[in-house]
Parts: C-alpha cells; structure tokens; sequence
C-alpha cells in the first residue's frame, strides 16, 4: 500500500460479507492497472478481480467469493506497462454487517399522517398557531387504511413525526414524549402499534434532533430567563436577548399566523436554526445534556413499540453522536439518517442504513433527464456501491418522499413510472413507497418542498389500476425472493437504454431487463426467476 500504488485495507468497504459471501475490493489509480488478481492460498490460487467502477481519481475492483470466515490473500496487479506489483499478504476476519435480519424482508410504505386519512370523528380540534394548511389526517385514519396496506403487500411503515407540534408536519416538536392530540395521542397510537404488531409489521418514527421547536418548554425557558436558563446550553444561542422585542408584539398580534411566520422571518435572532427557520431552533450537540435527551428520547419510544427510527437532519449533527446513540440502542432497532450527500462518514457505523440520495440522483440522471445512459448508470451503482459496502442492503430506498417531486410527475406517465419501480424492487437496499404513490396520486411540480405532499386518494375509481396491481406485483416478487433482498448484483448488459442484470443467492437467481427509451411507448421490464 501507498506510494499511489492499489489499496486495500481489510476494513468494512474492502472486505465484508453478506449473505454467506465475501466481497473483496482493491482500489487502483484510474488507468493504471492494466489487470487486478486476487492471490489466494495454493489450493484455491488466483482469481481475476472484475472492474467494477470509476471515478476521476480510482477504479474499482472487485471479487466475490463464497464463505464468510477468515481469509489468507494478497493481490497481484499488473500495469499498462508490464509492471507487476504485489500487495499484502492480509489475514482477516470479513466485516460483518449488524443490520437487524428483519430489515432486510421489508418494502417500506412512507406515510405523512396529516395527508393520508381522517380517522377520528369529527374534524380536529384547531390550535392557538397554525401553520398553515393542515389536512387533518391521523393515526387512527392509518389503523382504519391497515387493509389497503395490506392488500399492497408492505411491512413496514415510516411515519413522518407524530409528537406535539404546530404544523401539521411536525417537524417543529414541542414535546417528544407526546403522541400528537390531534393524531389521536397515546391511545390511538398503542392500539395502532398492536395493529401492526398482529400483521408482523414494522415501524420507524421520524427523530427530529438537530433542532426542537421554537414553542419547546426548554427553548422557551431561553427566551425568557435569557442568560439565567438552566437550557441555555441545549441550543446553540448566539447572545442575549435571544430575539428582539418586536418578535414576542409580532407573535402575539392578531395577524394571520402565516402572516406572523413571515414577518419573524426577517428579525433578527439570536440563535442558530435549521436553514434560517426561526421555528426550528438548533441543539448544541456538544452538550451531553442534550446527548442524554436524544437517548431518552429514542429509547423510550422504542419500548412502546417503535422498531427503529429515521432521523431528521442526520447531516447536520456530528456523526460521532450518532455512533453514541447506536451504541446505546438494542441491536434490533433500524437506525436510518436522512444525509443527502456522501454516506461514507455514516455507514455502517453511526446508522446501517441512510436515506439514499446519491441512488436517487443517479435514478434521476437516467430515469427522468436522459442525461446519463446504461453504462454511466451501471457506473454511478458500482461507484456508490464501492463506498458503501455491505450497508449498501440496508440503504433506504426511495423514487420519492415527502421532500420530493412525485416522480411520477416527474417522468410523465405510468410506464416510464413502473420502469423505474421496477429497478427499485429488484436492486439493492431496502425499497419503499411513498403513500399514494401505489394509486398514482399526482402532486405539483415546481412546488417546492410540498409538491408530493397532496391527500391520499381513497375512492378507487380515481385510481390507477395499472400502477396499482403492477406496483402489488412487484412488491409481492421482493419479499418473496432472497435474491432480491440479499443476493449478488450481476450486471448482463447495461448499454444504450437497456439494462439486464441478475440478481443471484445460492440457487435462487432473478433476472431483469429493463428497456427505457425516451419514448415512454417503448419502455418495459421483464423480470424472470429461475
Ligand atoms: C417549510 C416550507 C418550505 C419553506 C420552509 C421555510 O415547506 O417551502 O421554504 O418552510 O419557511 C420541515 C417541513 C417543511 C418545512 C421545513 C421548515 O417538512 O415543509 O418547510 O420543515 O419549516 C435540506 C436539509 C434536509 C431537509 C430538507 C427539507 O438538509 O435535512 O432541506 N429535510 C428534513 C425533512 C423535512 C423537514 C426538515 C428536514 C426540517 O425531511 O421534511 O422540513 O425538520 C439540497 C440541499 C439539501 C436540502 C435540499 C432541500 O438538496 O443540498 O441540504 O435539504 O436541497 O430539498
């Protein structure tokens, strides 16, 4: 190693296992390595490493072999010039993932529960300050729609947040310990979790830790004991007083609570926030104060019938703490952070999974712009697989979330749509559905963070059938194959607008031919299991 010679160290992207199998990969300069071999003990002696990917500074390879226990091995790499060059011997024990094995059987339904269904009588009771545009969906319009998810085929939920709040997406937590009245409060909640738990579905809560609500008691005992709050070191406060006199006057005027948000927007205050939002007050992830609140927080629903949790803003909050956290957890909670660039400082170690972004962006360079063709796509998966290693299995995957575009608005129509459901279903990570999405519900595009954010449909007339029964095919194909789930990715032939690849565990072995020309006429998959 070094000397800008290959690279390989037996760490978690070089050497894992997964499924009964072992990766090996070496890492080159681009265009220097003319052919990579992995050198084995005699008797299994040398195997070929297969290019797997490039970017502008390395090339990729790699080798899969069968067994998962300790291994003996050095490389032998020969240049464009005839050089042959050796690196190692290593002997090492592979990586092996600690996902729980749950988390691999699931396709994930997203819901936002103020947009998917009304389930208590009456409409909600209102609150002091809104934000805005609530639908009045809540948890006990999830337990009355359990059917329709089951008759979808997913086990797994991911609620976006459903403690106490002012908006209606709840992002801005007042008090984390709280089911949410207006969603039904604890007891709708626990009826929901024995729901799912009868129908061995899966839950994930949404963690909102990089920021709490401007309303939160803590965050309000700032505003006013100033300096003298015993919270003063939960947020990250800038100097004092925390915000200026005009805010409290505009606060508590008679105006129109949009009207209010807007006129806050541009004071001055004193503290940080998430993007400049003055109802997102940021945590001082310094503070072990607030370290040991994120803990309670995340256990205590965890005992109450949470499996795991998606956290919000995980990018903005030192990957160390999350380690901590994931230390801390029972090993059968899935820990998945929202981090919308490079994953590598998160996984495997601070959560096994990461809300994936870089998948979606390549999907939408090939599915949506046209910009990319089959063999870059084909680049861009061995690429970010190569960062990812065996976490790669555990990534959440997504055409689309309540962040998004539907994509479905964002390709046109219902074949270029399914095309691209299809790759989900059948690649690499854990897939899931973002509500609606299964009947077609359109949003708008250009709307900015809510454009996909539209009421569930719920008259069937109104659906998509196509999307509806291909999308229950589909999911149906995941869960019950091993492959998909786990098994090998081999490209076939990834060229022009046409992709086939298998997808192979032990004897099981599932192929798939996607064809997606611009002309959404022509666009079909065919997927085949031998
Ligand atoms: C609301 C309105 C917006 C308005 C904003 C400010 O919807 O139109 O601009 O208020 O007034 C939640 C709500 C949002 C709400 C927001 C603020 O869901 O509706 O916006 O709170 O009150 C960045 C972050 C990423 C974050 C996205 C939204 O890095 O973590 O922005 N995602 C999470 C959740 C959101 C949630 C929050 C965080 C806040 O999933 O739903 O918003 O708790 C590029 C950048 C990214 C950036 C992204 C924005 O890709 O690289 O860093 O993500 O654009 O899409």
């Amino acid at each position: 190693n070094g000397g800008g010679g290959p690279f390989h160290a037996p760490s978690a992207t070089y050497l894992y296992t997964v499924a009964g199998r072992t990766h090996v990969l070496l890492r080159a300069k681009v265009g220097t390595v003319a052919k990579a071999t992995l050198v084995l003990p005699k008797s299994e002696g040398m195997v070929e490493m297969r290019r797997k990917a490039r970017d502008e500074l390395f090339e990729y390879f790699e080798v899969v072999l069968p067994g998962d226990g300790e291994l003996e091995y050095s490389f032998e790499v020969r240049t464009w010039e005839g050089v042959i060059r050796k690196t190692g011997p290593f002997r090492a024990v592979p990586y092996r993932p600690e996902t729980p094995r749950w988390v691999y059987e699931r396709v994930f339904y997203q819901i936002m529960p103020d947009r998917f269904e009304r389930g208590l009588p009456g409409t909600p009771p209102g609150t002091r300050l809104r934000a805005g545009d609530f639908h009045g969906g809540d948890l006990a319009g999830i337990i009355k729609r359990l059917e329709h998810l089951e008759e979808l085929g997913v086990n797994a939920l991911y609620l976006t947040p459903i403690f106490e709040s002012m908006t209606y997406h709840r992002y801005d937590v007042t008090d984390y310990f709280r089911i949410d009245r207006k969603l039904g409060g604890w007891g709708v909640f626990r009826k929901l979790v024995g729901e799912l738990k009868k129908r061995d579905s899966r839950l994930i809560l949404d963690g909102v830790f990089h920021h709490t609500s401007f309303f939160h008691p803590y965050f309000q005992d700032v505003v006013r004991a100033g300096e003298g709050s015993e919270y003063r070191r939960f947020y990250r406060i800038t100097g004092f007083p925390v915000i200026p006199e005009q805010f409290l006057r505009i606060l508590h005027s008679e105006e129109p609570w949009t009207e209010r948000y807007h006129l806050i927007k541009s004071l001055d205050w004193n503290y940080e926030s998430f993007y400049s939002v003055w109802l997102m007050p940021r945590l001082n992830h310094d503070s072990q104060e607030v370290r040991t609140f994120i803990l309670e927080v995340m256990e205590y629903w965890l005992e109450r019938g949470a499996d795991g949790w998606r956290l919000d803003v995980a990018h903005g909050v030192p990957p160390e703490l999350w380690r901590e956290m994931r230390k801390a957890m029972p090993e059968e909670a899935y820990l998945v952070g929202e981090v919308m660039d490079d994953p590598r400082p998160w996984v495997p170690d601070a959560f096994h999974g990461t809300m994936n972004y870089p998948l979606y962006e390549l999907i939408l360079r090939f599915f949506v712009e046209g910009e990319i063709d089959a063999g870059e796509f084909l680049n861009g998966l061995e690429l970010l697989s190569a960062h990812l290693g065996p976490a790669e299995y555990a990534m959440y995957n997504f055409l689309d979330n309540h962040d998004t575009e539907r994509f479905l608005d964002l390709v046109g129509d219902e074949r270029r749509y399914l095309c691209a459901l299809a790759f989900l279903m059948t690649y690499k990570g854990i897939p899931s559905i973002f509500y609606g999405d299964e009947i077609g519900l359109r949003g708008r595009l250009g709307g900015g963070l809510s454009a996909g954010r539209a009421f569930m449909v719920w008259e069937r007339g109104k659906w998509d059938t196509e999307i509806f029964e291909t999308t229950k095919r589909l999911i149906q194909l995941r869960r019950k194959s091993r492959a998909l789930q786990l098994g090998e990715f081999v490209p076939v032939r990834f060229q022009g607008r046409t992709m086939i690849y298998e997808r192979v565990l032990g004897d099981e072995r599932v192929r798939v031919e996607i064809r997606y020309p611009m002309e959404p006429e022509d666009c079909a998959f065919h997927v085949t299991t031998s």
